[in-house]
Parts: structure tokens; C-alpha cells; sequence
């Protein structure tokens, strides 16, 4: 039949050309002659999904067969990147797509070109719930991962005239998206205020003011040669009545809409926030909204039809892992499920809900854990609230079974004082708690949450992150994956990363080197003709790409590169440092702020300014360039990373949880230059300590440091820092004035709260080293490989074997090749 032969892997190239021409008659209403690229876009997505159909079908239905328990993915944030590319390669038959594509008179780059990325999340965190996703599917692990479709992702980033970041808004589905599929038939209701009263046999009931409509947004998730297809199911809001009809009718039209236009209003927007939190009722509103929807969601699939199921069985048919803080209320949730709704004793409840949840913490900044005002969350939750207290009060008492003081108790309260305290519900309510790197997992355990591990050290555990192969190095860098494929003698590595270990025997064979050198020439030639093209702005292949591309945050000090480029110039401009034997280098810089965060739009436009003095001033005969890559995102990484030939992770030790594109950069052959802070530590101990540009304070340092800092002296004790510095406040940036980066300067001068001062020195001397080393380009090719061939490690793949091994206990299905 039609649909056997389209989801067989011995579909032809006729056959999928002619999918492809109807897909544009059926879905676009074109025939291949009007195509543009965007109706090729729609109607190749189109018959991929086709080509995955089956797939999904059959994984949903052996996941909820249970005889594997499942993995509920929680997640506030998914920062996908773009869908067609990955599905393609997962397709089974990712040539004959291309060649198709290509027959049909298209170049499937360009038709690529016209997706807009899904931007569901802010940075690391929400880029590693994708990457992990990838890899359930692709090791064939049950899953469901569970998010928000956000109307509007991530902030769009532009540059106004004088260099300041201006947010538009992300209206990603401004033409609508084919990967995505509305489930009505799986909508779900979710309550918010209202009351608790007690009915007449005694028991607590919540009665909300509101009722929502929540309805998934489907996404397949395809593994790589799994024969596996996972699902995203993405909640999105709307009002339960349309609008109020009656009003509509007496003409009052805004009055009409409030209703839907609030309930819309949850998923409208991702907070473009990334590790400080603003308590706003709305974000509680999102966290809830989609915690309790993605519940009941699990409960009726895994018991469907059932009134009253036995919930008992429900840790063994699903375990949940909560991303981060942000769907911890879904604890109280389950809770108030099984008491309120299913009849089960507090005791119970709550053995239930420990087997069932686990938490994952990705931060160490004590500002980013989520702590809510207990009134607001009673106005919005109250019955979550009442269950929460009790928690609280339960957890103090087996704190103190266990032999913890009453200071102790005091310091771990889940509730107190008017706050609710979300990490800390999550560790007492949960199974396992990990940081996300071994560094990063002891410091939980000895700094943030001492007093819980402590007592308490065996549901304490650490995995580290990982990426996945197929986007990041598959897909962002095809001649090296093409490179490694022949030297390797088959595809085998991108789904057993650590097989890229073979090409350590390659690293000293001239002609492995040679080839390698090349393919990352090519990459840097393709980067800058594609900055040209998107950003006018010309860079050189010849230079060495020098990248820092991450969330601008003070601790990750993008402040202390700024400086040390300023002081480059200076040398370079006095004549202190010989401009003829200078490397010449290109200085990428990709960064969003948070919208409300004052010092890191400073920062942004500091480096704008920079980049328009050193770009423009013929003195340095193109021999420094600095670069701002505008709207920093997925699709931009993937084009950045391969190209470059030094990586930037450069944050005060302690306070990177663990970092993730330090490791995309290690495999796709980039050196690092690092301190000893989250994965950096991982990533040196296996590419090689010679192979890694260590500097800078470690923890111990900076504990030490700690109290008697003074900025001030370092400023003043180094001539290059104070030059620097002394520049950027005598207006050199800012067409003389020398008050718009006073607060920037002040601020390091005097607080410099992450301590760059302190390292600049050693930053400073470190890149010294590395522009020697850059020197002996074998030599440097060498140290690309030998970070390639030792990554392997830090792939998601891994990440999630060692989720299955310690906190989920679970396996895989059968693969379906
Ligand atoms: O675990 C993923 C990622 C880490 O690699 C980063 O080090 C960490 O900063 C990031 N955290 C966040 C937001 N934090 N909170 N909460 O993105 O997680």
C-alpha cells in the first residue's frame, strides 16, 4: 500500500520526489513549478514526519505497554534548534532526501534555511533537556518529555546604533511550524484559586475560581538507528469559554475576550530569564499549568479509562525528572492527586510521590534558587500550599530522627517565614538529587545543600552533562564528521561517542593532521562567508577564531575577555607589542541578557563599542577583529563552534554549574582556554592537561579570597589591567564620554563580585602561551585532535545511561532497526 512503501526504508528517490509533489499540491496548494523555498520547506517536513509516522506509533504504544518503566522529561525549557536537519538525518534515508530535494531543482540548504527555530528556552539548561530528549530516543528509552509551548520564545536580539541589545519579540510560529501536532484528544483541564473547603466527611477539597484548557502541541523526538521515535508534548493555554458571548453582544468586545485573553496569556511568553529569578504570579501560573497538566496526562495514558487506578503501581510506570526547580510544584500536585482525588493516606501519598520524583539542580548562584512568596502561592495554589506545609512539618521531624540539630532544621525548612523554599521541597520529596558535573555535585554537597546531604548522602549523586553528536557534530560540522567516518571505517561513533578515542593513534600522522587542519579551514572560511552574508561584517579566515558564546552573566566573565582585549589593543597601539609578529586574531563574542539585568547590557554595548574602535582603527591593519554575533542562538552555534580554534570558559571557579558548550567545542576540535570550574575540570582530565589552557583561581582560591577582596589593588597594581580599565573610562568607547561605562568600571574597581581582577593577570599571560602555541600549527592541530578523539565522555548518550543507571533504574525498549 501508499503507506507501507512510505515508511520503508526502501522508499526510492521517484517515489520520495513524487511524496514531495504532493505534499506541496496537498499541504500548500502549489505545483512543484511555483514552489519557493518555503513550500519546499513545508511539504519535505511534511513527508519526513510521513516517514517517521509509524515509528512514533509504535514507540508510544511500547512505552505504555509498561513493561519498561518510563521517563517523564520535566522541563520548563527546550531550546530545540532547528527541526528538518535532524529529522532527516533520522529519517533512515537521509541521501535519497537530499538527492530528491535536489532533483526537484532545490538545494536543501537553502530550503533548511527558512526554518526558524523553536527558542522554548534560555541557554544550557534548556539546550540540555534537548540534547537529552535525542538521546532517550536514540538509546530507545521509553520517555515523555514534557514542556510549554511558548508563544514567543526567547527574546529576538538586535544591536540599536550605538550598540545596546533591543529584545523583539519571538514570534517563531509566525507561519505556523509542521512539526508540530495539536492532540486535542489528550487535552486536559487545570484549576487555578479559589478556596479549600472541608466537605462533611472530613476531607480537605479545592475548589478553583478558574479552569483552564490544556492542549499538547506533539513534536517527534527521532533517535539516531534506533528505530525509535520519542514524543515532546509541549502544554499550551487556553480559556475553557471562548468568550463571554452575552458581553459580546452589548458590544463590549474587550470585556468579551479578558477570559481567553488571560488564559492565553500563561503560554505566551518564556521568561527571558536565565539563573535569577523574578517572582511573578505568572511564572508560578506557567510552572503549575503545565506540571498538572503533564500529571493527569501520565495517570490517564498509563491507566486509561480507569476511575479509580491503583496508584500505588505508579512509580513503577513512570519516574519523573524534574528540570530544575521550575516543575517542583508538580510534588505538591501529585500529592493533592492521590489524597484529594484517589482516597490514599498522607503516608501513603507520599511514598508515592518520593518514588515517583527526582531533581535535578543546575546551579550553584544561591539567587537562582526558586523561592515563592507563600501568599501569593496560596492566592494561586491554595491547597498546594496546605500540602507543602505539611510536607515541610514531616520533613523537619525525620530531619530530626536522623539526628539533625535544631539549627539544622531550622536552615532546611521547606516553609517558613512566609517563603517556600523549592530546591529544598524537591530534595526532601524526591528520590536522587545531581548537580550536572562532579565539581558541581560536590559543591552542592558541601556548600548549597550541606545541611540535606548530610543526612541524607545516599539520595545524593552526580551526572554529568553531555551533548548530542548527531546535531552538534553531525550536523554543525559534516566534513568533520566526515573525516572521522572514514578514518573510524564506519558511522558507529555517532551513537558510541567514546569510539572517537580511535583517532588518538592519528595524531601524530602528518597526513591525518593535515586533513584535519584543512576541514577546520574550510569551516572558518564557510563561518565568516556566512557572517558576511547575514551581517556585513568581513572577517579573516587566516586569524585565529577566538569564540565566547554563552548567556552574558557577570560570573561567566565576558568582562574579563573585554579587558584583556582592550589591553591587546593598548600594547598593540603603543607600540609595546610588535603589531608585525602579532597572530592575528578575531575575538567572537555571542551573548543574550536577561532584559532586566542593568550590568549585562552594559557589558553587550561595551563590547558593541570595542569592537566599532578596534574593527575601524587602520593602526591595527585588521589584525584584531572583534565580532558580536547578533540574536545569538542554536542555528548560530552550529556554525560558530566548528570554526573555531579557541574556546573561551573562562568563569570564576564554583560558580558554573557545568557548562555545555565547552564540550560541544572539545569535540568538534577547539582548544579551551579554562578554569577549574563545573565541566572544564572533566574535559581537561580527559583531553590532557597539555592539551588544555589551564589559569585562574580554583575553589579553594576564591574560598580564601573571599571577604578580604580588593579589586582596587590589582587595578592598580598592573599596568595593563589599569590601562584597560583607565580606557574604557576616559570615553575611548563611547565618543569621549567618559560616563557610560562608569557604573561597568566602578563596579570592578570597587565590588567586581566574581573576581576578574584577580585573574586577569594569569589570563593575560596564559593567552601569551596560547598565541605562541597557535604559532606551530601542526603542533596546534595536534591538540584539536587529541580534544576530538578524548570527548567522547560528553556525549548525552552517556548522560543518559548514567541517569538510567542511578536515578531512574530503568532500561531501554527494544531497538526497532
Ligand atoms: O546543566 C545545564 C546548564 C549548565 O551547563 C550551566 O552551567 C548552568 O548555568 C545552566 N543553568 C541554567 C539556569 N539555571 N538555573 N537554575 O541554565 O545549566
Amino acid at each position: 500500500s501508499q503507506k507501507e512503501h512510505i515508511v520503508s526504508d526502501e522508499i526510492t528517490r521517484e517515489q520520495l520526489k513524487d511524496e514531495i509533489i504532493a505534499a506541496l499540491r496537498h499541504s500548500r496548494g502549489v505545483s512543484l513549478a511555483e514552489a519557493n523555498n518555503e513550500d519546499m520547506y513545508v511539504a519535505v517536513s511534511t513527508v519526513v514526519r510521513n516517514l517517521l509516522a509509524d515509528k512514533w506509533i509504535e514507540t508510544r504504544e511500547d512505552t505504555l505497554k509498561g513493561n519498561t518503566k518510563a521517563v517523564g522529561y520535566l522541563s520548563a525549557e527546550y531550546l530545540l534548534g532547528t527541526q528538518l536537519p535532524n529529522a532527516i538525518l533520522n529519517s533512515g534515508v537521509p541521501q535519497k532526501v537530499e538527492a530528491a530535494v535536489k532533483e526537484l531543482g532545490f538545494d536543501l540548504n537553502a530550503v533548511e534555511d527558512v526554518e526558524v527555530e523553536p527558542g522554548l528556552g534560555n541557554g544550557g539548561l534548556g539546550r540540555l533537556a534537548a540534547c537529552f530528549i535525542d538521546s532517550l530516543a536514540t538509546k530507545a528509552v521509553p520517555a515523555i518529555g514534557y514542556g510549554i509551548r511558548y508563544t514567543y520564545g526567547i527574546f529576538r536580539q538586535e544591536f540599536d546604533k550605538d550598540g545596546n541589545q533591543v529584545e523583539r519579540p519571538d514570534y517563531w510560529l509566525y507561519k505556523g511550524s509542521p512539526w508540530e501536532q495539536a492532540n486535542y484528544r489528550r487535552e486536559q483541564r487545570v484549576g487555578m484559586g479559589g478556596v479549600v473547603v472541608t466537605t462533611k466527611d472530613g476531607k480537605r477539597e479545592w475548589k478553583p475560581a478558574w479552569q483552564f484548557r490544556a492542549i499538547p502541541y506533539d513534536y517527534m523526538v527521532p533517535g539516531y538507528e534506533s528505530g525509535r521515535v520519542g514524543t515532546l508534548r509541549l502544554w499550551s493555554a487556553k480559556a475553557v469559554d471562548e468568550f463571554d458571548l452575552l458581553t459580546f453582544n452589548r458590544s463590549q468586545y474587550e470585556d468579551a475576550v479578558k477570559g481567553q485573553t488571560w488564559a492565553e496569556s500563561i503560554t505566551k511568553v518564556l521568561y527571558p530569564e536565565d539563573s535569577t529569578y523574578v517572582g511573578k504570579q505568572l511564572r508560578l501560573e506557567q510552572q503549575y499549568f503545565f506540571s498538572a497538566a503533564s500529571l493527569a496526562d501520565a495517570i490517564s495514558l498509563f491507566y486509561p479509562g480507569e476511575e479509580h487506578p491503583d496508584m500505588t503501581t505508579f512509580p513503577d510506570k513512570i519516574t519523573f525528572q524534574l528540570n530544575d526547580t521550575h516543575p517542583v510544584i508538580a510534588i505538591a500536585e501529585l500529592m493533592r492527586l492521590l489524597i484529594d482525588k484517589y482516597g490514599y493516606d498522607w503516608d501513603t501519598a507520599f511514598s508515592i510521590t518520593q518514588r515517583t520524583f527526582n531533581y535535578t539542580c543546575h546551579t550553584l548562584l544561591p539567587e537562582a534558587l526558586e523561592v515563592w512568596d507563600a501568599k501569593l502561592m496560596g492566592e494561586l495554589l491554595p491547597r498546594h500550599l496546605e500540602i507543602i506545609e505539611q510536607i515541610s512539618d514531616w520533613a523537619a521531624h525525620d530531619q530530626a530522627k536522623h539526628g539533625a540539630s535544631p539549627e539544622a532544621i531550622e536552615r532546611m525548612r521547606i516553609y517558613s517565614n512566609g517563603r517556600v523554599r523549592m530546591a529544598y521541597l524537591a530534595t526532601m520529596a524526591g528520590s536522587h538529587v545531581n548537580g550536572v558535573a562532579e565539581l558541581h555535585s560536590q559543591l552542592l554537597k558541601d556548600i548549597t545543600l550541606k545541611d540535606f546531604a548530610d543526612l541524607y548522602p545516599s539520595k545524593f549523586t552526580n551526572v554529568t552533562n553531555g551533548v548530542t553528536p548527531r546535531r552538534f557534530m553531525r550536523l554543525a560540522n559534516p566534513r568533520l564528521s566526515e573525516l572521522v567516518t572514514k578514518t573510524l571505517g564506519s558511522e558507529e561513533w555517532l551513537n558510541d561517542l567514546e569510539q572517537l578515542k580511535g583517532l588518538e593513534k592519528y595524531a601524530d600522522d602528518p597526513q591525518f593532521l593535515k586533513k584535519f587542519a584543512e576541514v577546520k579551514h574550510q569551516n572558518k572560511v564557510d563561518f565568516a562567508d556566512w557572517l558576511k552574508r547575514t551581517q556585513g561584517v568581513e572577517i579573516d579566515p587566516n586569524s585565529m577564531f577566538d569564540t565566547m558564546i554563552k548567556r552574558l552573566h557577570e560570573y561567566k566573565r565576558q568582562s574579563m575577555k573585554l579587558l584583556q582585549v582592550i589591553a591587546l589593543y593598548n600594547q598593540l597601539k603603543s607600540g609595546q607589542r610588535d603589531i608585525n609578529t602579532f597572530q592575528a586574531r578575531t575575538v567572537i563574542f555571542g551573548a543574550k541578557a536577561a532584559p532586566g539585568y542593568a550590568m549585562a547590557k552594559l557589558t553587550i554595548r561595551l563590547i558593541n563599542n570595542v569592537a566599532r574602535v578596534v574593527n575601524n582603527d587602520p593602526a591595527l591593519q585588521g589584525k584584531l577583529r572583534v565580532v558580536f554575533i547578533e540574536n545569538y542562538n542554536v542555528t548560530s552555534a552550529q556554525r560558530i563552534i566548528p570554526a573555531t580554534d579557541l574556546d573561551e570558559q573562562i568563569s570564576l571557579a564554583g560558580k558554573e554549574a557545568s557548562g555545555t558548550s565547552n564540550m560541544k567545542f572539545a569535540i568538534n576540535g577547539a582548544v579551551t582556554v579554562g578554569t577549574l570550574d563545573g565541566a572544564n575540570v572533566e574535559i581537561r582530565e580527559r583531553v590532557g592537561a597539555e592539551n588544555f589552557f589551564l589559569f585562574g583561581m580554583k575553589v579553594e582560591d576564591v574560598e580564601k579570597l573571599d571577604g578580604n577582596y580588593n579589586p582596587r589593588s590589582y587595578y592598580e597594581s598592573d599596568p595593563d589591567l589599569k590601562g584597560a580599565i583607565d580606557a574604557i573610562a576616559s570615553g575611548m568607547f563611547s565618543y569621549g564620554d567618559p560616563n557610560t561605562y562608569k557604573e561597568f568600571t566602578e563596579n570592578l574597581i570597587n565590588k567586581d563580585p566574581f573576581m576578574a581582577l584577580a585573574d586577569f593577570r594569569e589570563y593575560m599571560d596564559i593567552q601569551d602561551k596560547i598565541e605562541a602555541a597557535y604559532q606551530d600549527k601542526q603542533a596546534w592541530t595536534r591538540m584539536g585532535v587529541l580534544n576530538t578523539a578524548n570527548s567522547g565522555f560528553f556525549t548525552s548518550d552517556r548522560s543518559i545511561q548514567d541517569y538510567l543507571d542511578r536515578v531512574w533504574m530503568t532500561g531501554s525498549l527494544p531497538q526497532h532497526k
